[in-house]
């Protein structure tokens, strides 16, 4: 009797001092739901914020909800080549979906990732929630040394307080798959432009590896700092290199810094190419074909991101007004044909289209009157793959006033 009470004491110790009561109590939860997957875990962030948006929320003060998940996937470029890719996507209207536990889910429920990743937009003066997800990878070999990743949004530009600045423990932790953190946005009355959000866990490799987005701030749509616009069209330049992305899927062996060596450069993740009927070719891209009418005035939201390579913007054909540079209005607005831009700048460019240019084109060339090209004039981005011209380059299509479409 006494040894068996003994046995009986040790046995509630050892249940009591180790892992028992955890294992109890998840076969306990298991039993009565049926989950398998915890829901996702909400990383805390600072408690006098999520209160004041508490309020707001319950005000109606909160002008929107964004739901931001992060996952891998593949882009396949004009010349044929599928890239791997780290990046941001959503499900319709950037709506909550919760948590993303399979690839099937992940296929069903979100967009496929897109580098750079749709653009935010958001309007001065208003308050928004983004909130990140961490749906993890699908498409790494199952030992890959970067299985378990962590990211965050840096708003770039926005200023913010360090709680929703996106630095990993500085001071909230990134978040790892199956967690999310809620970013408060309360942007400023006077404040509009262009920005970008992106990833900023051990950035050289994941900003690199195509987790980066615009995000754009408006007072009034068609206007950016008193000046006004028929259309705009946001070109993000960046740059990847596909060897090493490959051997992030494959072995997670990330080397560092200097061996890193981009083989594609691209605008809107997109490379051009001398086939003008490629689809996968910038100029069939209508976010990167800029269209415009006799007589219209266009703003290109310039961004670009990028290891080393220094972007030099040029349209033949137009000198762009030069009126905006990183969200703030430039006092003295200056033309330009070539605009060097470098990773993390942004430039705000207005076009002027003359009432002659729909008419302008040469009889010999097969690209037709009112087109005219736009590319990186840095040679070295003009080449990916070794082959030229596959690197940033896109068309002004200037069309007549007459064949202008209500937008
Ligand atoms: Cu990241």
């Amino acid at each position: 009797m006494i040894s068996i009470k003994n046995n009986f004491s040790r046995f509630i110790a050892m249940f009591l001092q180790q892992k028992y009561p955890l294992f109890f109590l998840s076969t306990l939860l298991f039993t009565f739901t049926g989950a398998v997957y915890p829901e996702e875990i909400v990383i805390p962030g600072d408690k006098k914020l999520e209160e004041e948006f508490s309020g707001l929320r319950n005000k109606n003060k909160v002008e929107k909800e964004f739901h931001i998940y992060v996952t891998d996937g593949y882009q396949e470029m004009a010349d044929g080549e599928l890239i791997y890719f780290w990046g941001f996507t959503h499900a319709k209207e950037f709506s909550d979906v919760g948590e993303i536990k399979t690839k099937e889910e992940r296929d069903k429920k979100l967009l496929p990732i897109k580098v750079p990743g749709d653009a935010i937009r958001l309007t001065s003066g208003k308050n928004y929630v983004v909130v990140l997800h961490n749906a993890g990878w699908y498409e790494t070999e199952k030992h890959s040394g970067i299985n378990h990743v962590a990211h965050t949004i840096h708003f770039h530009g926005l200023d913010l307080i360090p709680a929703v600045d996106g630095v990993p423990d500085l001071p909230y932790t990134p978040v790892f798959p199956g967690e999310i953190f809620r970013y408060f946005l309360t942007i400023p009355e006077d404040l509009e432009g262009s920005y970008m959000g992106h990833c900023h866990v051990d950035t050289t490799n994941h900003l690199m590896a195509g987790m980066y987005f615009p995000l754009i701030v408006e007072k009034t749509p068609n206007e950016i700092y008193g000046y006004t616009f028929d259309r705009e069209y946001t070109l993000f330049m960046s740059e990847v290199d596909s060897e090493y992305m490959e051997m992030l899927r494959a072995e997670g062996n990330i080397r560092r810094g200097l061996d890193w060596k981009s083989n594609y450069f691209m605008l809107n993740g997109r490379i051009f190419t001398n086939n003008l009927t490629n689809p996968l070719s910038t100029i069939n891209d209508p976010k990167t074909r800029i269209v415009a009418y006799e007589g219209e005035t266009v703003l290109v939201r310039l961004m670009a991101v990028g290891y080393n390579h220094i972007y030099a913007w040029h349209p033949h054909g137009y000198h762009g007004l030069v009126i905006g540079t990183d969200g703030r209005k430039l006092s003295y607005p200056y033309e330009k044909d070539t605009l060097l831009i470098g990773s993390g700048e942004r430039y705000d460019i207005l076009y002027k289209i003359p009432d002659f240019s729909s008419k302008r084109g040469c009889s010999s060339c097969n690209y037709g009157p009112g087109i005219s090209i736009a590319h990186d004039h840095n040679m070295m981005g003009m080449v990916s793959q070794g082959k030229y011209p596959q690197g940033p380059q896109t068309i002004f299509d200037v069309r007549q006033k007459s064949m202008r479409l209500e937008k």
